[in-house]
């Protein structure tokens, strides 16, 4: 069927832009705001529900939520520490919430006086962020909430012309912070929209094709996620005709395509996934419980996401005070250190065409070498591993991507290889695999 607001454009993207972001798999998602200083308790009680969701699980209005301001003096606070954390968990951009739903702004917007600007730290963390990622060579991109609980004019829902009109005013009013954000922030290298779910967002497909438009015109190259999109009908992500609208997928939220599903390999996506059960934002209470992920749970996530062609987006939520609680500092050892020796299965990889999914692990593929690495993640107690290959292959040479040693393997028969991996291993073993064509 014609659409004016579908999918503004057919395909995957190939631009430079996003061949980069395809490239990096491996991003950092920032969760930072007036949320992680109450973290998940509020006078004297505990909710166990996400900390960011503290204002409607403890019923505080807007006007006291807003009182938190007064607390936000973030004393550790400090850019170049963020971004060298950041590089040492090997994550190669970062989605850091500019404005989450409870409507503050971590940078000095000229349209509300609910910004860090009114804060006991002031200035712009936004502005501070950019800057020390960039010189460190990983990309930003911001995270804007559309759903706004601060807002006199948001609406969940129009059910009279007051409403539309107020909504209509609430609409703009988002349409100029993110104006002021592409223009203050021309280095950043896309937008992550989120709170987009509510009937009056989506009876405004209009409004969200308007604004992939202004953005990308503002920012060439720059990379918007489906979660922004509907189309005139208010259908989400996907317009009318099935069409993908912006440029990658982001539907799949706390949970990875299933690996053995490889239709979702035929588009881009990314997976944000967050370490402890629920909670984005810091949340004391999940931290006492120790109810968060293990960072081996986590590293496998990253290569399952890898082996099925999308990005991992790994969920941060630094403290009050802008410092970052211990079980999050061993998640960027576990995978910083993992990364650096076994990254060439990770990076510039994607799906391993014709290698059926093995129960023992992932493979991966270098998208420019061909390159196939088998990534076995969940070591058999046995030690013996066996690779199926696709017809009509053989595989010339096995070696360790982490140390290049040669690894020894047994041809059993046409399509399977054995070899023997160290059973002691705690942590994923990566193989690269030299294959070559039989023509027989
Ligand atoms: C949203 C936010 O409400 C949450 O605070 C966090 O920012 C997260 C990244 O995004 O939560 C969602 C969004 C989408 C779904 C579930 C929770 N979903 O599609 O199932």
């Amino acid at each position: 069927m014609p659409l004016m607001y579908g999918a503004q454009s057919e395909g995957r993207r190939d631009d430079e832009t996003m061949r980069r972001f395809r490239h990096d798999r491996f991003g950092q998602f920032i969760h930072w705001g007036l949320y992680s200083i109450p973290a998940g308790s509020w006078n004297g009680v505990t909710y166990d529900y996400a900390a960011e969701f503290l204002p409607q699980s403890a019923g505080i209005g807007p006007a006291r939520w807003a009182g938190l301001v007064d607390d936000f003096a973030a004393p550790e606070f400090d850019p170049e520490a963020w971004a060298s954390l950041a590089a040492d968990l090997g994550a190669r951009y970062v989605t850091v919430t500019a404005k989450h739903h409870d409507g503050f702004c971590l940078w000095p917007s000229s349209l509300t006086d609910f910004t860090v600007a009114a804060t006991p730290r002031g200035r712009d963390v936004i502005g501070e962020l950019v800057h020390a990622y960039t010189a460190r060579g990983i990309a930003v991109h911001l995270y804007y909430s559309v759903l706004d609980w601060h807002h006199p004019d948001w609406r969940y829902a129009i059910s009279s012309s007051q409403d539309e009109e107020a909504f209509d005013r609430y609409l703009s009013y988002a349409g100029e912070q993110l104006r002021e954000l592409a223009t203050r922030y021309p280095n950043v290298r896309g937008f992550w929209f989120d709170g987009t779910w509510d009937e009056s967002v989506k009876a405004n497909g209009r409004w969200s094709w308007e604004i992939e438009c202004m953005l990308k015109r503002l920012i060439p190259g720059a990379i918007v996620n489906s979660r922004l999109r509907a189309d005139e009908h208010g259908a989400r992500h996907r317009d009318s005709n099935g069409a993908l609208m912006g440029d990658y997928f982001s539907g799949f939220e706390r949970r990875l395509p299933d690996p053995w599903d490889r239709t979702v390999t035929a588009e881009d996506w990314e997976a944000c996934v967050t370490i402890p059960q629920n909670s984005w934002g810091y949340h004391a209470g999940a931290e006492v419980a120790r109810t968060h992920k293990h960072p081996l749970e986590l590293l496998e996530q990253l290569v399952q996401a890898v082996s099925l062609g999308g990005n991992l987006l790994l969920n941060f939520g630094p403290r009050g005070d802008g410092s970052f609680a211990p079980f999050e500092k061993d998640v960027v050892h576990t995978l910083g250190a993992w990364l650096e020796t076994n990254g060439a299965c990770i990076y510039g990889c994607g799906p391993a065409d014709g290698w059926d999914y093995p129960g023992w692990g992932y493979y991966t593929a270098d998208a420019e070498t061909g390159a196939v690495y088998a990534v076995v993640t969940r070591i058999p107690v046995s030690g013996a591993i066996a690779l199926q290959l696709p017809e009509r292959t053989r595989v010339r040479n096995a070696t360790a991507v982490a140390t290049g040693r040669p690894v020894p393997f047994a041809v059993r028969d046409d399509r399977t290889v054995r070899f023997e991996v160290d059973r002691a291993s705690v942590i994923p073993l990566a193989f690269a695999l030299e294959v070559e064509q039989r023509d027989d």
